[in-house]
């Protein structure tokens, strides 16, 4: 421990008062046994997987197989995100809008004060500092977690920058966002602890967005509980960034690079359960030679213009906290090889040898393994081995494609917006809408469909705007005012697309190949973006005709192509019929535009004919 201030233990370097002051209240409130402030060195990080380990929290594994590796095995109520006990709690309503969930700031304060009082007895209150971005860069920002779990210090040592080098960045200052964290499980004198500790029924994930504080109750687990997340990086800097005039973001980072050595950065949004991490880590297909793919980051972007009129990204985290199920050496080997080791697994299986197995893992199913719930495993045995929300959490460093700008303060200048759902019908393969407010329009109306029974019924189209229903501080129609600002700020706005890799055919098969080969609609993408490939307009906007896209190496006709573009226009009618629906419910507070691009793609569509054909262009001309 470091040398501690006598009443509440805080290190004497911590010199911004606010900081001392709000730790000091807060020690008052959760009344722990003592404080640790975390340094944020490795040898701490050693100490604190050691005592997981004892705790039983954490299970080593196989040094030769995993080196550096623990596993962790969650409560069963503390497995996942709970949106339904995630609060906005701005001072009006209005201001969180009708896809938050609110409560009066006064009111939540007083509930929370109730349960954080004395919650941390029998415990340790650790402090966190960390830092959204590299340390010290004007773009970064700092947060200071106080948590109660052991759990969330080591993740968060993976997840951001932590540790000694954050107090003294911050100094004197006050800007920084206070995050308050407990699993809501204190020990009374002489019980003894579980390895999961959470409070089973009582989770609150609370905002106070003009406050710019985050207080977190009862769960242990994911964004729940590593604050700086989806809770400080996008939610609370939503906000931030609406103030500021920047952006932050649910998107990757990737750059290309052509065989030329030219690099273009995309930064992309998809919701849930379409592929993001592959995405971001994309591996070309190998006749395509010299195209190289590149992450900056895998779940979230800070856009902020840059004095050339452009828009740069920083990824604000460290780490990966990856959904493992599905993952493997054929559809992501690089995520594979960046757990291969350092890697806090939560939530999915132990083989017998000591190493971990999930669900769609290279290889046979292993003979017997113990499951995410700690019981014995047998491949017919009915259960799932891993939980589908289980997840690695492993350094970005580790990535052997990761961005050499990917720590770069100022950020990578940004091409191109992808905005990506999973689509069985309706949306074409990729299309670039006309302009700025057009791809606002298209990122806003963004819908994919559920895949896990989590959502109701599966198959059904859950509108997700710019895939950020779950992560925007604010009213999300003032959320699209603020894009739509952003574009008229920005001299240089990135170009916007909209792709699906998901559409079927009348029996049900997909009709794209995905994975790798993404990378011929991303090279046109690309290519458009910096102002070369060629392109058709459509009713929806600019689409590249089959001799636009980079062929070699897979065998596709133009028949299969036209069936992947085809607009449909009593499809795009009834579509444009289910955004109205959102936008009845967003009425308050719509921007004009988003209604006048409706009235437009009306406009093309009823002129266009009931199947847009895809016209060719020679081919050689
Ligand atoms: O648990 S996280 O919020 O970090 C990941 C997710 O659910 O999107
Ligand atoms: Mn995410």
């Amino acid at each position: 421990m470091n040398t501690m201030d006598r009443s509440v233990g805080i290190p004497a370097h911590v010199k911004s008062a606010k900081l001392r002051n709000w730790v000091t209240e807060m020690a008052e409130l959760c009344k722990p046994d003592s404080i640790h402030w975390c340094d944020g060195s490795q040898a701490e990080y050693d100490r604190m997987c050691d005592q997981l380990v004892k705790a039983g929290t954490f299970k080593k594994l196989n040094e030769k197989k995993r080196p550096g590796c623990f596993l962790a095995l969650s409560d069963p109520s503390d497995v996942a995100r709970v949106e339904d006990r995630t609060y906005i709690c701005s001072n009006n309503k209005e201001n969180a809008g009708p896809t938050n969930n609110w409560v009066e700031p006064k009111e939540m304060k007083a509930t929370l004060g109730k349960l954080f009082d004395g919650c941390m007895r029998g415990r340790t209150m650790y402090v966190i500092p960390f830092s959204m971005g590299p340390i010290g860069s004007p773009i970064s920002y700092t947060g200071y977690e106080i948590t109660d779990s052991l759990y969330v210090c080591v993740n968060m040592k993976l997840m951001t920058r932590t540790g000694r080098a954050v107090d003294d960045a911050l100094g004197t200052s006050d800007v920084f966002v206070p995050c308050l964290h407990s699993v809501g499980a204190p020990l009374a004198p002489g019980q003894k602890d579980v390895a999961w500790p959470c409070n089973p029924t009582v989770k609150y994930i609370v905002h106070f967005p003009e406050e710019r504080l985050i207080w977190s109750y009862g769960s242990g687990y994911g964004g729940n509980a590593l604050l700086g997340k989806k809770c400080l990086a996008l939610r609370i800097a939503s906000v931030i960034g609406r103030d500021e005039g920047w952006m932050a973001e649910h998107m990757l980072i990737l750059g290309v690079t052509d065989p030329q050595g030219h690099k273009t950065y995309v930064a992309a949004a998809f919701p849930s359960a379409c592929g993001k991490t592959n995405f971001a880590m994309l591996i070309p297909p190998k006749e395509m030679e010299g195209w190289k793919v590149t992450t900056v980051g895998d779940d979230i972007a800070w856009l902020k213009p840059g004095d050339d009129g452009r828009l740069y990204a920083i990824n604000p985290e460290a780490g990966y906290f990856g959904v493992a199920p599905g993952t493997n050496y054929k559809s992501n080997p690089n995520a594979m090889i960046t757990a291969e080791k350092n890697t806090i697994f939560t939530n999915v299986a132990l083989t017998d040898d000591g190493d971990i197995w999930w669900e769609g893992m290279d290889g046979e199913a292993p003979k017997h393994a113990i499951d995410w719930q700690g019981n014995d495993w047998t491949p017919g045995c009915g259960r799932k081995a891993a939980h589908p929300n289980s997840r690695f959490t492993c350094p970005a460093g580790q990535n052997p494609v990761i961005d050499p700008e990917w720590e770069n303060p100022k950020g990578v200048p940004i091409s191109a917006i992808v905005f990506g759902g999973r689509r069985s019908t309706t949306a074409p393969l990729v299309y670039q809408p006309l302009s700025w407010a057009f791809g606002v329009y298209a990122g806003a109306t963004m819908g994919s469909e559920t895949t896990a029974a989590a959502f109701g019924n599966v198959g059904v189209v859950r509108r997700d705007p710019m895939a950020m229903l779950p992560f925007t501080g604010y009213h999300m129609a003032s959320y699209w005012d603020h894009w739509l600002t952003m574009g008229r700020k920005v001299a240089q706005p990135p170009r916007i697309f909209c792709v699906n890799w998901f559409r079927k055919d009348k029996d049900g098969n997909f009709l794209w190949p995905g994975f790798g080969d993404n990378m011929r609609v991303l090279r046109w993408i690309v290519e458009r973006a910096n102002g070369g490939a060629r392109a058709l307009e459509g009713p929806l906007g600019y689409m590249p005709t089959y001799d636009c896209l980079d062929w070699r190496g897979l065998k596709f006709s133009r028949e299969q192509f036209h069936e992947l573009m085809d607009v449909n226009r009593s499809e795009w009618m009834k579509e444009i019929l289910d955004h109205d629906e959102l936008f009845i419910k967003l009425w308050d507070k719509l921007p004009k535009e988003i209604l006048s691009v409706r009235e437009l793609l009306l406009s093309s569509l009823w002129r266009s004919a009931e199947k847009w054909e895809l016209p060719d262009y020679a081919q050689n001309s």
